[in-house]
């Protein structure tokens, strides 16, 4: 038995009280382990309610317990799901129990890196698995159901395929370095690497958008000293999180809280107000503000639209450089205390809602136009598939002996350093899905050429 099919038994579920816990075994043990607890008929995918006894004899829990039989099973082996009541101690006397039995306790993502191994889903499908867990938006839901269901995969094949393809065809002229690649070859060599070489650009261009859904919308909420910031979070947010004062530069420091809307998560953070001559310690929560305010991905202008003066703003250069059309939200307050229309010179070209933090008017309307926001910087197409870091790193060591492999392909350089090259992306390509599958190369290699040309 090795320690790939040996049988583990973790909680499935938090330790907390809850209405039910549930613990997972799995591996080539348990179906003994589920005859032992009792189980007498094995059939796959029946609930049994039954007690729970320890071997010892005492009983534990009732229980329900499902067997799973492999390959149809989550980690493609047999298993079994054991469902407790939700109380931490029974759950680690169950626990316990069963490694009694012949369990060992299994490591963090254990289940899913067998379903790997098993052939279940690929790695990137595996990644997708805890994206799912962890989506926090409707966005970041769909994004992990569809590579969950292969979506990365689909379009990690063609480019495999493609860059099999190439390798087959300049490959048979490894034999015959006398020989010339012919124009026909050439052509399609240099088109297959170019489309190759666009889809790996097109891929990494999507990690921004995988960190967005991952890690949420960086919305930076910015503006004068007692513009009504820290209220205006408060309210988005619907709890008093941060604190306001009449005083001015009350936010020293930079808040952060993470909130839905319409649909994509967003970072929302309130920093200090931005005073032309602040206070030394003012002006450290100002420094703090910046550095949040130039990595933001969207920006709130918090503008007192009750104030007397036309509220220009104190806007450093590096906001106002990073502010657009469509990164860009003035949100004019305080508009309980305005009788007239306001006056907003400065931030004209941005598009502008009126609210009233403390009343909580416009809030909907605010809400609205922030999701339209998010949506449209994060807009996407419906194949979309978004990378994480891992991805990305891959890909880029693609994107780099992608772009050797050409330079030396221009440069007419020998075809084995060529092919060698375009080796090196097929396997960083193939580290996404998890796998360098050299066997349906070689097949391929030989299929598609006729070397008896
Ligand atoms: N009338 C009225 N008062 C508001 C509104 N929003 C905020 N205020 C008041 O304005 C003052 C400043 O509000 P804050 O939310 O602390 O403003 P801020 O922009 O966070 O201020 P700093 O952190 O000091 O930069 C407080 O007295 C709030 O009660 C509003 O919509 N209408
Ligand atoms: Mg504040």
């Amino acid at each position: 038995m090795s320690r790939n099919n040996d049988t583990i038994a973790a909680l499935a579920t938090p330790v907390g009280s809850a209405a039910i816990a549930v613990l997972r075994v799995s591996g080539s043990d348990t179906e003994v382990i589920a005859r032992g607890l009792g189980l007498a008929a094995l059939r796959p995918r029946r609930a049994s309610h039954m007690d729970y006894r320890a071997q010892a004899g005492a009983l534990l829990d009732d229980v329900i317990v499902t067997y799973f039989a492999g390959p149809h099973s989550y980690t493609g082996e047999n298993s079994l799901e054991i469902s407790c009541h939700g109380n931490p101690f029974i759950a680690q006397k169950i626990l316990e129990d069963l490694l009694l039995r012949g369990c060992r306790l299994a490591d963090p993502g254990e289940f899913t890196q067998r379903a790997f191994l098993n052939g279940k889903m690929d790695l990137s499908q595996a990644e997708a698995v805890m994206d799912l867990i962890q989506a926090r938006s409707d966005r970041a839901l769909d994004a992990a159901n569809r590579q969950l269901r292969g979506g990365l995969s689909k379009r990690m094949n063609p480019l495999i395929e493609s860059l099999l393809v190439v390798l087959a065809r300049i490959e048979a002229y490894i034999d015959f370095p006398e020989e010339d690649l012919p124009e026909d070859d050439r052509a399609a060599t240099t088109l297959a690497i170019s489309c190759i070489s666009l889809e790996i650009n097109r891929l990494i261009a999507t990690e921004h958008y995988g960190a967005l859904l991952r890690d949420g919308i960086k919305t930076v909420i910015v503006g004068a000293p007692n513009a009504g910031k820290s209220s205006l979070l408060n309210r988005l947010i619907g709890r008093d999180r941060a604190l306001v004062s009449a005083e001015p530069g009350t936010t020293r420091d930079f808040i952060e809280e993470r909130i839905v809307v319409g649909g994509h998560f967003l970072r929302l953070i309130d920093t200090a107000g931005l005073n032309a001559s602040p206070a030394p310690l003012e002006r450290l929560g100002i420094e703090k503000t910046l550095e949040r305010a130039v990595e933001a991905d969207l920006f709130l202008i918090v503008v007192d639209a009750s104030a007397a003066a036309s509220p220009a703003l104190p806007l450093p250069v590096d906001i106002r450089s990073r502010l657009t059309v469509d990164n860009t939200l003035v949100v004019l307050n305080k508009m309980d205390l305005v009788k007239d229309e306001p006056r907003l010179s400065a931030l004209g070209g941005f598009e502008q809602v009126k609210v009233s933090a403390l009343t909580g008017a416009g809030l909907e309307v605010l809400r609205a136009t922030i999701g339209a926001k998010a949506e449209a910087f994060s807009r996407s197409p419906e194949d979309l598939v978004t990378i994480n870091a891992r991805h990305a790193h891959s890909l880029q060591q693609a994107r780099e002996l992608l772009q050797a492999a050409e330079a030396k392909f221009v440069g007419n350089e020998p075809i084995e350093l060529i092919a060698s090259d375009l080796r090196g992306v097929l396997e960083a390509i193939g580290e996404i899905v998890g796998r360098v599958d050299n066997e349906r190369m070689l097949d391929r290699l030989f299929a598609t050429f006729c070397i008896g040309k």
